[in-house]
């Protein structure tokens, strides 16, 4: 430090701590200078996080540029006005590049080892040169604003990859919410160039059926040993699957886990399957051992292969898109309902009315219908 500096930085003896000697003394090796004034900015660099430009972020996103890639999936799940404007046109602007993954949702009990497997399956395709993004999405973290799936997400041998790219559950707001946000960042990974997106959910609520609604191949991950009542899951989500996988078929597992499978091809062929034309195999894997990874990957690329000629793919994305649009008017509507002042003035009495037994809902909703034509 210059001798000019030196000066400068002299304190008044009434801000040194009692330890500090009365004058600078070259023995005592601590210097004591003025702490940083945090409002006094002048002739201080103050560094501010670069914004970038719309187009910069298409371009950047089209390059396959992770920091413009994440920026731009910011905005997405921003709710703020203003970033979701830009996010907006982000999206109008990427639209043409869109469409070309594979997209793939994974969903089970929780601690199935969804995580565990999606590594697996992501290291085998960036070893054949494919690029994977894994998004997850988790219901909890639109009810408790944290994520149960948490640092397990992390799949740390996978983000340690150049070609893998993993987003974690934006955090706040309806599963609703989450699950837009989701579909836009899946569109956003497809124009950044990911051959594959994954994306993992718990299967106990409605977030399988909202990823059953977003992904082209649906997989349900399952432990060995009981039936879809003791594993905690609805039965429903068995009739939405393209594929089950009984994980953890490895050790004194495996036994149980092919068991299972038997179990499951003998109810599942009882059932109606969702994607007509194809029958639901049932596999066992163990995702820790990487056993049946690539017999997985294959059976996702017959898949494929059959339903990519037939046109069903495409049609069955562009039914996606009408669902997606049916569910953003729902909520526009539901927010347009809230917001009328009129509205907002009689719901509490009619609520009052309903609960005291005074008022029948049909009651109630004439009344809504009057104020909302009149
Ligand atoms: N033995 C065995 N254990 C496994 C296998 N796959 C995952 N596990 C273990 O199961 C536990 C849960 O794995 P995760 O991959 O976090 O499971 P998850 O389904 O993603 O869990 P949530 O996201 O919390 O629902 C971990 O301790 C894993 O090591 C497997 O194939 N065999
Ligand atoms: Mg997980």
């Amino acid at each position: 430090m210059s001798a000019k500096k030196d000066s400068k930085s002299k304190l008044n003896s009434s801000k040194k701590p009692d330890w500090a000697p009365e004058r600078d003394n070259p023995a005592f090796a601590v210097k004591i200078v003025d702490g940083v004034n945090k409002l006094d900015t002048t002739n201080k660099k103050v560094f501010k996080k670069r914004e970038y430009s719309i187009e910069e972020l298409v371009t950047g996103i089209l390059a396959n540029n992770r920091t413009l890639l994440s920026k731009a999936i910011t905005f997405v799940e921003s709710n703020s006005l203003l970033h979701r404007e830009k996010a907006d046109v982000i999206l109008d602007k990427i639209m043409p590049y869109t469409g070309k993954s594979i997209r793939l949702g994974i969903s089970g009990i929780p601690g199935a080892g969804k995580s565990t497997l999606i590594e697996a399956v992501g290291l085998y395709l960036i070893k054949k040169g494919y690029k994977v993004a894994v998004l997850t999405v988790d219901p909890s973290s639109s009810i408790s604003k944290g994520s149960i799936l948490g640092d397990k997400t992390r799949m740390e041998e996978l983000s340690k990859e150049n070609n893998a790219f993993i987003r974690p559950s934006p955090s706040g707001g309806s599963l609703g919410g989450v699950t837009k946000k989701t579909r836009e960042t899946m569109l956003i990974c497809e124009a950044a160039g990911f051959d594959y997106i994954i994306v993992e959910t718990v299967g106990v609520g409605q977030s399988e059926i909202t990823v059953r609604s977003m992904v082209d191949f649906f997989a349900l991950v399952l432990i060995p040993g009981g039936g879809d009542e003791l594993q905690g899951i609805k039965k429903g989500i068995v009739e939405i699957c393209d594929a089950v996988l009984i994980n953890k078929a490895d050790g004194n597992l495996k036994q149980k886990a092919l068991m299972s499978a038997g179990q499951y091809r003998n109810s599942l062929h009882f059932l109606q399957p969702y994607t007509t034309g194809w029958e639901v195999p049932v596999l066992t894997v163990s995702a820790l051992e990487n056993d049946g990874i690539e017999e997985f990957l294959e059976m996702v690329a017959n898949f494929y292969d059959k339903f990519q000629k037939s046109g069903f793919i495409e049609k069955s994305r562009k039914k996606q898109n009408i669902e997606w649009l049916d569910n953003l008017i729902l909520e526009l509507l539901l927010d347009i309902f809230h917001q009328n002042e009129r509205i907002k003035l009689q719901m509490q009495s009619l609520r009052t009315g309903i609960e005291s037994g005074k008022m029948l809902p049909n009651k109630a909703l004439k009344i809504i219908k009057e104020i909302l034509t009149s």
